[in-house]
């Protein structure tokens, strides 16, 4: 049986929370007396929390202190976490179940490769986290995306080759990162953007069962 593995980011794939970390760092920038576009949000995508707090304090020409940055960090947080309090699998993102089950009945191995610390906590929010044969999450890497440490602890996790596994992401950083560990890299988004990556699709409907069966086959 050929196998390959299947790993996904989770924001902006499987669930759309870029919105809730917008409107936290939003509310927080406030506070701080900086503006912030959604244009600039896009900058944060796939960023960890630290490096997101540095780029915003950077826009803003702001410097604060090691404590106080430690306590922006947690309020951000604290806001996002009740932003996303009632998500349910009303918010996952189209055609994601329908890819899970198709590669769940192929019996392809599927990971999760997420920059976020609240990665596991959101899963099981909207009911996928059993879909997961491993899940890698801001908790458990040191180095942040585009440095592949995360895809290749969750090739590493699903016991699969590097150059056999496939990376769905939504943005360039986690493009960059499949690219360097020398995975399949799938961008999820506009491929003005995601112009790096092998492959890229507006959203998962426009991916069909036969093209990851190709992908499978490969
Ligand atoms: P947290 P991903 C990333 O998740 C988000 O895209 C990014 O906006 C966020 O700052 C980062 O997770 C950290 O999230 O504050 O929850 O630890 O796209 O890698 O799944
Ligand atoms: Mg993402």
């Amino acid at each position: 049986m050929q196998r390959k593995g299947f790993i996904f980011d989770l924001d902006g794939v499987i669930v759309d929370t870029a919105k809730y970390h917008f409107l936290a760092w939003n509310k927080l920038a406030k506070t701080i007396n900086i503006s912030f576009t959604e244009e600039e949000n896009e900058q944060l995508k796939g960023v960890s929390r630290v490096r997101s707090l540095e780029k915003i304090l950077a826009w803003g020409n702001t410097e604060v202190s090691q404590d106080q940055f430690n306590e922006l960090l947690i309020r951000k947080n604290d806001d996002y976490l009740t932003y996303i309090a009632s998500m349910d699998s009303e918010e996952i993102l189209p055609d994601v179940p329908r890819i899970l089950n198709y590669l769940k009945e192929e019996r392809q191995p599927i990971g999760l490769g997420s920059a976020s610390k609240n990665a596991r906590n959101i899963l099981k929010k909207v009911g996928l986290f059993n879909d997961f044969h491993c899940v890698v999450d801001g908790t458990n890497v040191t180095k942040a995306k585009p440095d592949p440490e995360v895809f290749l602890m969750a090739a590493d996790g699903l016991n699969m080759a590097a150059a056999d596994c496939i990376v769905f992401e939504d943005s360039l950083a986690g493009v960059e990162a499949a690219n360097i560990a020398g995975m399949v890299s799938i961008g999820i988004g506009e491929a003005s953007v995601l112009h790096e990556a092998n492959f890229v699709f507006t959203d998962f409907r426009q991916i069909t069962n036969q093209f990851l069966q190709q992908l499978i086959k490969k």
